[in-house]
């Protein structure tokens, strides 16, 4: 931890008190923070919050990522995953017995999370989606399906013909525990319009949200920052998010996306693209740790940021690196350069390399235990490779 002169000479000393006495921080604060040069003061605070939260944990899950389709109605900019239809090279839609074949591949692996994300599909109705579920919960009860993004929700009740309450409702009670956190982007409007123009907006993603809070189901958020946004556009998405969960509180976890731009429509102006830095992906680490004061858990998810700044920023707030995921395409088609996979021993070690300790939960961070003597069969059959990388 850095000095309470240090923080005086920065003129932080009021931010540096709040901190310490665990008080929320106003936008003016958050502005301030993400003025200050000084990277290592910013990233000090955060982990200063992430280990009064969870000591030296550091925590990783079990899991498998299956992306159903990626022809998708909504066609935002950013986005390199999507087809707009399905006669496009490379456009895909599994059918429930693929997508139940790509978990049964890994068969007898006690994964704990299945991650089921996809585009906005112009057909697929909503019994597929129930029928899906119940069959992978049929085959692996113990599993936790978290799935389907709000916008995903949203689209689901538009060709439904319902409400998202009534989707939530039908989807819960097919085996539905949990919903990821994409589609949040961010939420000034301004800036969506121009994104991702057809998507839901800041409103009815939030909305969303709290209804499956209010249904029991955890949920995840995330932001994806280093485009056009500004950085008055960032504590605006932080402000909404923390202020949704003042009211409904059921999110577990925060994830900043960084913008990946290989194959991607949206082109940022030459000017703005030295801005996007390692060390502005690890500050906006850091203040989503600061600002979200009442969610949980901050993602460093590896497979956009690198293992390596994955690491690095388990200093700067975060507390999780997500998993072994499997199988990944959203940020290895905008050209992500991480592995497809990872394995335990992998985790394990890009986190005890960092001089934390290794945490394996299941999807809403209860701890699993884990053998690590190889007993685990998890740990000798997930992923392909050992594949570590760790800094
Ligand atoms: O919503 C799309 C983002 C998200 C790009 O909840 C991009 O546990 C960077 O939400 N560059 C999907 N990001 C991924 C996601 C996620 C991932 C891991 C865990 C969880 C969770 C959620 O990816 C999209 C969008 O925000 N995205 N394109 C891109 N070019």
């Amino acid at each position: 931890m850095l000095t309470a002169d240090h923080y005086s000479r920065l003129g932080l000393a009021g931010i540096y008190d709040k901190v310490l006495a665990g008080e929320r921080l106003t936008l003016e604060d958050g502005a301030r923070l993400f003025a200050c040069p000084d990277v290592n003061a910013v990233g000090a605070l955060a982990h200063h919050v992430r280990t009064r939260l969870t000591g030296d944990k550091a925590y990783y899950v079990l899991n498998r990522h299956v992306n159903y389709t990626n022809i998708c109605v909504n066609g935002c900019l950013f986005c390199a995953f999507q087809k707009e239809r399905a006669e496009q090279a490379g456009a895909f839609a599994l059918s429930a017995d693929e997508i139940v074949q790509k978990i049964s591949d890994h068969g007898g692996m006690p994964f704990n999370e299945m991650h089921i994300v996809g585009g906005c599909h112009p057909a697929l109705p909503l019994s597929f989606f129930e029928g899906v579920i119940r069959r992978v919960k049929g085959a692996f009860p113990a599993i936790t399906v978290k799935a389907f993004t709000a916008v995903e929700i949203a689209h689901f009740a538009k060709l439904e013909g319902c409400t998202t309450l009534e989707v939530l409702t039908r989807l819960k009670e097919a085996g539905l525990r949990m919903m990821p956190g994409g589609g949040a982007e961010i939420f000034a409007p301004q800036v969506r319009e121009r994104i991702c123009p057809r998507k839901s907006d800041a409103q009815e993603w939030l909305r969303v949200h709290g209804e499956a809070h209010s249904l029991g189901l955890q949920t995840n958020c995330t932001m994806l920052f280093g485009h056009i946004e500004s950085v008055e556009d960032r504590l605006d998405h932080l402000d909404r998010l923390r202020r949704q969960q003042d009211i409904s509180g059921g999110f577990t976890c925060c994830i900043p996306l960084p913008f990946l731009t290989e194959n991607s429509l949206l082109k940022l102006p030459v000017e703005r693209l030295g801005e996007h830095t390692g060390l502005d992906r690890l500050k906006t680490i850091a203040l989503c740790r600061l600002m979200l004061d009442n969610i949980p858990h901050i993602k460093a998810y590896w497979v956009m940021l690198g293992m390596k700044m994955a690491q690095a920023a388990l200093y700067f707030g975060a507390d999780d690196l997500d998993g072994t995921i499997v199988e990944e395409k959203i940020g290895h088609d905008a050209g992500a350069q991480s592995e497809q996979s990872m394995t335990i021993p992998g985790l394990h070690e890009m986190i005890t390399r960092s001089g934390f300790t290794p945490v394996r939960r299941d999807a809403f961070y209860n701890p699993v235990n884990v053998n690590l003597t190889g007993a685990d069969p998890a740990a000798v059959n997930c992923g392909a490779d050992r594949k570590g990388g760790a800094a």
